[in-house]
């Protein structure tokens, strides 16, 4: 049985949620300037993205001391302060460990350059290597001629690949686990967790260099090794997993297989990836992205997996720019939106600004843009043909830095984000979408979202019950049915900005919430209608 079925997480991306010192850069002060905030939407844990050491290549996923504080952010007292204050809140921190590389940065990886056998045992270095490509675009192999070697980095050349296959390496890394544990920690996202265990042999076909490691042959073993050695077995853990397949995810998450309690995956995040390209637009395919869910839920429901269920994060644009509206229903998307993933079956993650419907950033240079991915591919982008113009509204939907503009708290300067200037630009809708708007705003997203945290507590038909797809004979329609005992829980999506007719939905029963206050018919759905009934 996995605890936490009825929890709900928030996730904080450290530099762009509250600055406390006016530098433009939030900190782990400013956060606990807005614990109480957190408090209020009903959430139990936080995920907070890295504030460890690091060159910020990667803007902290490139760590080069896995057990301090990096000053931009704050001290470890700052730090050791956080944590008990949210723990008087009740709330527990969840830390973010980046273990499938490190900063090149890392005194690991220095000694590794400077030719110590011991430690250039800790990375992947081969003296011939496959044509793989890195995440960021570029070779996955980065040559070090005073080595005459290669090394790995499935992500930026900063970004060097741990071997995880030396019993060294996971001992160094379960220490850091203790360590963050041993100062209260509760529970632990692993970034790319699925990319750890890498092939035996490198004499591989050319390809992307994920496609040859993710659900790698050791993987289960070494994540139920550092699981159980640091003793995290009942604390909350997150593993992010990167093009995982089903039958994986059942594995990593079943509790007999005394590994993770849920993992995230991406499949349904790439509905409108045209052939599978990112940097390629198309609209969403709601069929797929139906199929999808039908298929994870059901197939996990049955094979006691568990999922944390999700539409953004710091590495994906924003929700409502992407499969809802901006525009007329702003309001009735997001909450038809939030309401599709958190009645679902698993555990909901709301990321910092989503509950107030943020949106894209609209940036229009390329200058605007931070991160290292956007950067590279705009290059890219320009060196296989396509203008300028069309290179940018590329990144205008899919670069990351969408979902790291700073939380838009107020109307005022720098959205009471920091008295600074921000260290990237503040969409300029932050006038009408913050929280001290919604706040007063009894029908607002964020008094939405806080409905439906509590709707997850006081319903374990919400938080326990089996899950089954309807078809709704109108792909514009996602539905789906919820059941524990005799208690049956129906919701309703409609994806689409019309009014949609529907088919197969029993209407008896009490309506639980809706974006509509009203007149609720369930043979034809208004534009982005959503419905819970329970009965
Ligand atoms: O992301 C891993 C990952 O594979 C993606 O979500 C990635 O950002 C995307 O595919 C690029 O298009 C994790 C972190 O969440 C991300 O911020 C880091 O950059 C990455 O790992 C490397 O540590
Ligand atoms: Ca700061």
């Amino acid at each position: 049985m996995n605890k936490y079925k009825n929890s709900t997480v928030y996730q904080i991306y450290v530099k762009s949620f509250c600055d406390s010192n006016g530098d433009g850069i939030g900190d782990l002060n400013g956060i606990r300037s807005k614990l109480k905030y957190i408090k209020s939407l009903g959430v139990d844990y936080i995920w907070v993205t890295p504030f460890f050491c690091s060159p910020m290549v990667d803007n902290g996923y490139d760590v080069s001391d896995y057990k301090n504080v990096n000053p931009m952010f704050g001290s470890m007292a700052d730090c050791e302060a956080m944590i008990n204050e949210a723990e008087k809140l009740g709330i527990g921190f969840m830390f973010d460990m980046v273990f499938n590389h490190t900063s090149s940065e890392h005194e690991w990886f220095k000694k590794a350059l400077e030719g110590d056998k011991k430690y250039m045992d800790y990375y992947i270095f081969r003296d011939e290597v496959p044509e793989w490509t890195a995440s960021f675009g570029g070779s996955a192999w980065e040559f070090v001629p005073s080595l005459n070697k290669w090394y790995l980095h499935l992500f930026d050349p900063k970004q060097p690949d741990l071997n995880w296959e030396n019993p060294e390496v996971r001992e160094e890394l379960k220490n850091v686990v203790r360590f963050w544990k041993g100062k209260g920690v509760k529970g632990f996202r692993f970034d790319v967790l699925n990319l750890i265990s890498k092939p035996e042999s490198f004499n591989l076909p050319s390809g992307s260099a994920h496609t040859f490691c993710k659900d790698g042959r050791h993987v289960h073993e070494f994540i139920r090794e550092l699981v159980t050695d640091t003793g995290i077995e009942n604390l909350i853990t997150v593993g992010e997993m990167a093009s995982t397949t089903l039958e994986n995810c059942i594995k990593y998450t079943n509790p007999e297989n005394h590994e993770l309690s849920m993992c995230f995956s991406f499949h349904h995040l790439k509905v409108d990836y045209k052939d599978g390209n990112k940097w390629a637009l198309m609209p969403a395919d709601l069929k797929k992205l139906r199929n999808l869910f039908k298929e994870w839920q059901e197939e996990m429901s049955i094979n006691g997996g568990w999922n944390a269920v999700f539409w953004c994060n710091h590495d994906q644009p924003r929700i409502v720019s992407r499969f809802g509206d901006e525009g007329k229903y702003w309001k009735h998307s997001a909450k038809m939106l939030g309401t599709f993933i958190h009645m679902l079956r698993g555990t909901p993650y709301i990321f910092q600004g989503e509950e107030i419907g943020m949106t894209n950033a609209h940036f229009k240079e390329i200058s605007d843009y931070k991160d290292v991915e956007a950067i590279n591919y705009f290059n890219i982008m320009l060196e296989n043909g396509i203008s300028e113009r069309d290179a940018l509204k590329v990144l205008s939907e899919r670069a990351r830095d969408n979902g790291r503009t700073p939380m838009q708290w107020n109307a005022e300067k720098n959205a009471g984000f920091s008295d600074g200037e921000a260290w990237i630009k503040i969409p300029e809708n932050y006038i009408n979408i913050n929280v001290e708007v919604e706040e007063k705003d009894e029908d607002s997203i964020l008094n939405y979202y806080r409905k439906l945290v509590k709707l997850r507590k006081d319903f374990a038909v919400i938080s326990d019950g089996d899950i089954k797809f309807i078809d709704t004979e109108n792909e514009k329609v996602i539905a789906y049915r919820r059941t524990l005992g005799n208690e049956v829980l129906t919701v309703i999506c409609n994806f689409s900005s019309n009014s949609e007719h529907v088919k197969n939905i029993a209407h008896n029963g009490k309506v639980l919430i809706s974006n509509y206050e009203t007149n609720h018919n369930f043979e034809i759905l208004r534009p982005y209608e959503t419905v819970v009934v329970k009965f």
